[in-house]
């Protein structure tokens, strides 16, 4: 019996979840037609990618291993205003399955949202292991929207991307919108935004793009409807020589922008993560 015992407080606490339960119980709580345009979807994708983004490959710090998102000062950082609404959505998960991590909810979140909206399937591995507030990563390692070219570069660089991996992970900004009381930005991508597709490409490419008339920050909305917009840091992507290839690229084959997307995300996911050397790789069923 002591044996026994002895073997079962020595498993790890990641390897006692069963994920694709997990990954149920996530895809069931997307839907709420009271919530934006209907899906948590894509602040999920948001909140993943916030989780991870912070990673700087020089002073390997950073990314999603240690869940910092949810301590302050991290949570109050300018970039991630909003993201507290999908945390609390999620917390119930974290009650029920008490031995994931945060870390690996959040990102598996970023997985849901993106399956289950119609995009690829993105391979995902367990095992990440949460960090205190002390190891918060310093405001700024976050894009800023209001920028250009050079700036997107210098934060994806950091984190280890080159440029056609930046250019495939844009394409979630078909997902979800702006929100004035979050970034202080306005409105959707696109007439889709629960729906993963190529159209960031198509719509940057075939619309004209002209400053938004108002108060707020600078944007763009698209000539003549005004329905959609777009990020300086969006507009960045057309007008940058070397982006614009890959944009043409995304807009015209569907096919590589899922793989491309699929394999720069689980890059992304996976940034300054040291991984359980038995965690297996996941890749999820999709709910019908
Ligand atoms: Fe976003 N992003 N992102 N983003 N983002 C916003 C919303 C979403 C940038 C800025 C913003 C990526 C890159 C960049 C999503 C996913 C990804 C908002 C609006 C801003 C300002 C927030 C709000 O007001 O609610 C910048 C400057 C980026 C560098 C180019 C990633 C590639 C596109 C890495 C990515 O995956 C998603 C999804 C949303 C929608 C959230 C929502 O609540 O609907």
């Amino acid at each position: 019996w002591y044996f026994y015992s002895k073997q079962q407080d020595e498993t790890p606490a990641w390897k006692k979840v069963n994920y694709q339960n997990v990954y149920k119980d996530i895809a069931d709580l997307l839907e709420d037609e009271n919530y934006d345009d209907g899906s948590y979807g894509p602040v999920f994708v948001r909140l993943a990618w916030h989780a991870s983004g912070t990673y700087d490959k020089k002073t390997r710090t950073g990314g999603s291993a240690g869940a910092t998102i949810r301590h302050a000062p991290e949570s109050e950082h300018g970039a991630n205003a909003g993201l507290d609404v999908a945390r609390r959505r999620l917390e119930p998960l974290k009650q029920k399955y008490r031995n994931i991590s945060y870390g690996d909810l959040y990102t598996l979140a970023g997985v849901v949202g993106v399956q289950e909206l119609g995009g690829p399937t993105v391979q995902w591995r367990p095992g990440r292991s949460d960090k205190q507030a002390d190891a918060c990563t310093p405001d700024g390692r976050l894009p800023d929207a209001a920028q250009g070219a050079d700036h997107v570069r210098d934060i994806f660089y950091r984190m280890g991307f080159d440029d056609r991996e930046i250019a495939a992970l844009v394409g979630a900004h078909a997902l979800g919108r702006c929100h004035t009381y979050r970034s202080g930005f306005d409105g959707p991508w696109n007439a889709s935004p629960t729906v993963f597709t190529n159209f960031f490409y198509t719509e940057l490419l075939e619309n004209t793009w002209v400053p938004k008339k108002w108060d707020g920050p600078k944007q763009f909305v698209d000539k003549p409807t005004g329905a959609f917009m777009m990020l300086p840091a969006d507009m960045a992507f057309k007008t940058d020589p070397r982006f614009r290839t890959y944009i043409e690229l995304y807009a015209r084959d569907q096919d590589t922008f899922f793989n491309d997307f699929s394999a720069a995300f689980a890059k992304l996911l996976e940034l300054g993560v040291k991984f359980p050397e038995d965690a297996p790789t996941y890749r999820f069923k999709t709910l019908d």
